[in-house]
């Protein structure tokens, strides 16, 4: 897939239109700066300069500073101590339940023209993941019922276990939820840095965030931009109101898109689109390792220039999409596929989206890596056991050997206290909590 392919220089064009007005709530260092990323998207469309807008919320200043704001609609709204919250969830949860008046006339402010609101939070940490709970409560509860969804990135495997478990505490109480939220996107960082390691060898971790955020930032409005801004091409239809259906669909959201050039379609040889379609739609853009047969709806826009959309979209064409969709998604409520021109097209664009789905394989994976180094932690522990009974047995064989010697056996005795005393020191330092921050 070539980058030419895939931007379609959207961001560019004066002739486009967007499906629906996001706001981006933004929760911890992870959560703002994916949403200040999204909000700070600017188009050349007159009167929609910024389409979008943010509040950012984050316990700590100095991470505030970090963050680029280009659109003059982002609001900061610091709360708690002003250092962060340790990645201490209770922290965090404290710190916004503290501040929650200022975060209801702040979200009031904000969000008052919005369609649509996304609570973003990256999962791991204090602050975010220790606030999102109660800020979907303050959602609900403030005149944005179903008018809401999340943006939650899960960790990478390396991150330590107090990230991982932060995580899946949080991730457990969502999914409780789930059935009463609008649709949930998930970032996957382990599968975002895989793919950008592989590409960029020598990058910084931060170099990757950083790309990372652009990337959801650039999809999500990619979506807001296709289904409205394009003609569609025959009955096929797929509006601005069945989008927001999608995303207010209670459950995860996969996303997926496939760019090809024209030319490659060849109508008369399904190999030579359809199997990189059908693998497009398994591995995702965000995340993957979805059931997608739980699907509750789905949607597929395929957008090509004037030309090439007379050559390809036939009836053979738009049936053997369907077939593919509804083989994955055969319960699946709605599940249409529209055909959209775009005179500026280069290449022939699907984007694909699965909505109501359950949480994806990857949890699973974050179950069993925490599981992993819970009993690293405990072998660890016993490890340190037989290192105390290793240093009583070399103690006694000394004492057994010298026991004539009541000078030296004092002086072992003493030795062995204040080496025992030296080792609780130093188990002291390998647990001290603050080397787990
Ligand atoms: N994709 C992406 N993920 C991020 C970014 N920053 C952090 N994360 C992820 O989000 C998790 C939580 O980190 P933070 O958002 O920094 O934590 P926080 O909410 O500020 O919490 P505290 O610092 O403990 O108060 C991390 O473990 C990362 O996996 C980012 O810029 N992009
Ligand atoms: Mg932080």
């Amino acid at each position: 897939m070539s980058t030419t392919l895939t931007q379609q220089k959207l961001l560019d064009r004066s002739d486009i239109s967007f499906s629906m007005k996001f706001g981006y709530l933004g929760l911890g260092m992870g959560g703002c700066s994916i949403a200040a990323e999204c909000a700070n998207i600017k188009t050349n469309v007159k009167n929609g300069n910024y389409p979008y807008n943010g509040l950012l919320i984050n316990t700590n200043n100095m991470d505030f500073e970090k963050i680029n704001i280009k659109n003059p609609n982002i609001e900061k709204l610091p709360i708690g101590s002003g250092k962060g919250a340790g990645r201490d969830i209770e922290v965090g949860e404290n710190a916004f339940l503290d501040h929650q008046n200022d975060v209801i006339s702040a979200v009031k402010r904000q969000f008052m023209d919005r369609d649509f609101i996304w609570i973003v939070a990256g999962l791991g940490g204090g602050t975010g993941t220790g606030s999102v709970i109660e800020a979907i409560k303050l959602l609900h509860k403030n005149g944005y019922q179903r008018k809401f969804g999340l943006i939650l990135t899960l960790p990478r495997n390396k991150e330590g276990a107090t990230v991982i478990s932060n995580a899946l505490e949080r991730l457990q109480k969502i999914s409780q939820a789930m059935k009463g939220l609008g649709s949930i996107i998930l970032v996957d960082n382990q599968k975002l840095y895989d793919k950008y390691i592989k590409q960029n060898p020598n990058a910084s971790l931060s170099e990757y965030l950083e790309f990372s955020n652009q990337f959801i930032s650039d999809t999500l409005h990619e979506l807001n931009v296709v289904t409205a801004s394009f003609k569609p091409y025959g009955d096929s239809h797929f509006d601005s109101s069945e989008f927001e259906n999608l995303i207010k669909t209670p459950g995860v959201l996969s996303l997926s898109k496939f760019s090809i050039e024209e030319r490659k379609i060849d109508l008369e040889n399904e190999s030579s689109y359809l199997p990189p379609l059908e693998e497009s739609i398994e591995s995702g853009i965000l995340s993957d390792g979805y059931k997608l047969k739980n699907a509750q709806r789905a949607a597929t826009s395929v957008i090509a220039n004037k030309y090439t959309a007379e050559r390809i979209f036939t009836l053979g064409f738009t049936d053997r999409i369907e077939n593919i969709v509804d083989d994955k998604a055969p319960l699946a409520g709605e599940k249409p596929i529209a055909t959209y021109v775009d005179e500026k097209a280069k290449g022939v664009h699907f984007y694909t989206v699965f909505a109501g789905l359950n949480l994806p394989t990857r949890v699973n994976e974050l179950v069993k890596e925490n599981e992993r180094l819970m009993e690293l932690q405990e072998k660890e522990t016993e490890e340190d056991d037989v290192f105390a009974s290793l240093q009583t047995f070399t103690r006694k064989k000394r004492i057994d050997n010298e026991s004539d010697d009541l000078d030296s056996l004092l002086s072992t005795s003493n030795s062995s206290k204040s080496q025992d005393t030296d080792k609780k020191n130093s188990k002291d330092e390998i647990h001290n909590p603050i080397d787990d921050l």
